[in-house]
């Protein structure tokens, strides 16, 4: 009870709103961890305000917290050549948490997680924790060593929502959309990503009866249905999927959701047992269909997995959605359009595709892009930098866009600022609950 009545404000910076306006699952997370140790808490939501400055000017002086921690999420939007960079927006938040308070600042969140070195300069905070921020906060505060330490849980036992969630974050009657967590870690080693840089490489599982706790609480006190189940993988231990579905079925819990799966499925009747449990839409991080550029990503899987896969998902009524991404090492003409291929055989509800690949530090895309001379060994990153076979965008571009216009369920986030688009927000009036790919109409 160390930090019993200290005052931690848990500031959720992102503004992005496409391609849905996100829960702030990470700030919840952490709250139930102080809440724990006695503090007051409250969660302040960049995204939900239309003057985030002005707003956090107020909240700031009226809870005069003792600790800001902010929450950062996105670094950029990922996408090429409409990219998009949130850091300075982060830099605005802080130089006004640093003008109406005196709070110290701690940072974390999967775009610290990424970056801490150069988001603590950015952002000249006191300290910031990596991986996971429920053991991170409680550290930053005891004054462990730092001024960056790796928060780390061995099991998930106090991973969850906070039950007085309401008056920590009265925003939450704004979302229709809730986020849950039912594991962290990723055993893969695809090259490009950052997954087991956040949240380690060995799985970690929570309790399938406290997943369903949570539902049931969410259900109860604050009339939820929809969720987003936001493992990175949820189908990454099929054993502890059933098990999650099992849960929610033995104590019927009114739940809708939608989840990222791998196309690599042991068994393909789990897809029934996943739609009677309320899944209603899967994003499979499917990334190419051509088996060449599936084993230079390293996925781990092939094209005839993705076609079992998309089978089974049709098969239980489940929509589905095949995420790609053009531009690994090895792509080709070829490749791009025996991707295109499959996207027509297994037909999805939707397909969207990024073309080039963001380069993240301490991944081994990064080692091959140096090894390449496509990119200088001391880039920081944050430019942001994406990587193309050769050094060479256009002729993919010119591709993915000439496929992308002959079919009228494909996506492509990087081809204008979504941001400002009219066509996503009214969808999102029309269907608050579906992902945006799952409300476009189908060939
Ligand atoms: C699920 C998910 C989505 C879903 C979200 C659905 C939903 N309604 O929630 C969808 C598909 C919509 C999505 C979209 C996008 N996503 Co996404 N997404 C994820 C994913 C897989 C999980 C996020 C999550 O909720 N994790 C669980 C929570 C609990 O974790 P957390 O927020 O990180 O918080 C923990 C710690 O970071 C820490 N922490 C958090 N805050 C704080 C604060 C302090 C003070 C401390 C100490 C600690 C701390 O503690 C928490 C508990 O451990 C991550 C990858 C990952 N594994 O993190 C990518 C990820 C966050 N997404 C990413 C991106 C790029 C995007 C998009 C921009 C893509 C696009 N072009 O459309 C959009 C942006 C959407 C938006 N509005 O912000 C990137 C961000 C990195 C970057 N490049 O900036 C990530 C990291 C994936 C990657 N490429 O590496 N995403």
């Amino acid at each position: 009870m160390g930090n019993s009545g200290l005052r931690v404000l848990l500031l959720s910076a992102s503004r992005e709103h496409f391609p849905e306006p996100v829960f702030p699952l990470g700030a919840a997370y952490v709250a139930s961890a102080l809440l724990r140790e006695g503090a007051q808490v409250r969660v302040f939501d960049a995204g939900s305000t239309p003057f985030p400055l002005r707003s956090l000017r107020r909240a700031l002086e009226r809870f005069r917290p003792d600790i800001v921690g902010l929450s950062l999420r996105n670094v950029d939007n990922a996408a090429y050549p409409r990219s998009r960079c949130y850091l300075p927006g982060y830099v605005r938040i802080a130089c006004e948490v640093r003008a109406s308070s005196r709070a110290a600042l701690f940072l974390g969140g999967s775009a610290f997680s990424i970056f801490p070195e150069e988001l603590m300069r950015l952002l000249r905070a006191e300290g910031g924790a990596t991986g996971d921020g429920e053991d991170g906060i409680l550290r930053l505060l005891r004054g462990e060593e730092g001024p960056i330490l790796r928060g780390r849980l061995d099991g998930l036992d106090s991973v969850g929502f906070p039950r007085g969630i309401r008056s920590v974050f009265p925003g939450i009657d704004r979302y229709r959309v809730i986020g849950v967590q039912t594991t962290r870690g990723c055993p893969q080693s695809c090259i490009y990503c950052t997954y087991p840089i956040l949240e380690g490489d060995a799985l970690r599982a929570r309790d399938p009866e406290a997943v369903a706790d949570d539902l049931a609480f969410l259900s109860r006190e604050h009339g939820k249905r929809d969720y987003f189940f936001v493992d990175s993988i949820f189908n990454a231990d099929e054993g502890h999927m059933e098990r999650v579905c099992r849960a929610i079925l033995s104590r019927n819990l009114p739940v809708r959701f939608t989840c990222h799966l791998r196309p690599a499925v042991s068994d393909p009747s789990l897809f029934g047992l996943l739609a009677r449990a309320g899944c209603r839409s899967v994003e499979f991080g499917t990334d190419s269909g051509s088996d060449r550029i599936l084993s230079s990503l390293a996925k781990g899987f092939s094209a005839d997995d993705i076609r079992v896969a998309s089978d089974a998902c049709r098969k239980a009524r489940i929509d589905f959605c095949h995420y790609l991404l053009f531009g690994g090492p090895g792509e080709s003409a070829d490749t791009v359009a025996e991707t295109a291929r499959l996207m027509d055989e297994t037909k999805p509800k939707a397909v969207v595709a990024m073309t080039g690949l963001r380069i993240y530090p301490r991944t081994n895309l990064h080692r091959i892009a140096v090894q390449e001379g496509i990119l200088q060994p001391d880039d920081s990153l944050l430019g942001p930098r994406h990587y193309f076979p050769r050094g060479d965008p256009s002729w993919l571009l010119a591709k993915v866009g000439e496929i992308a216009g002959r079919r009228r369920n494909w996506f492509l986030p990087g081809r204008r600022d979504w941001s400002r688009a009219m066509a996503p927000r009214l969808l999102r009036l029309i269907h608050p609950a579906r992902p945006l790919w799952r409300t476009f109409r189908q060939p």
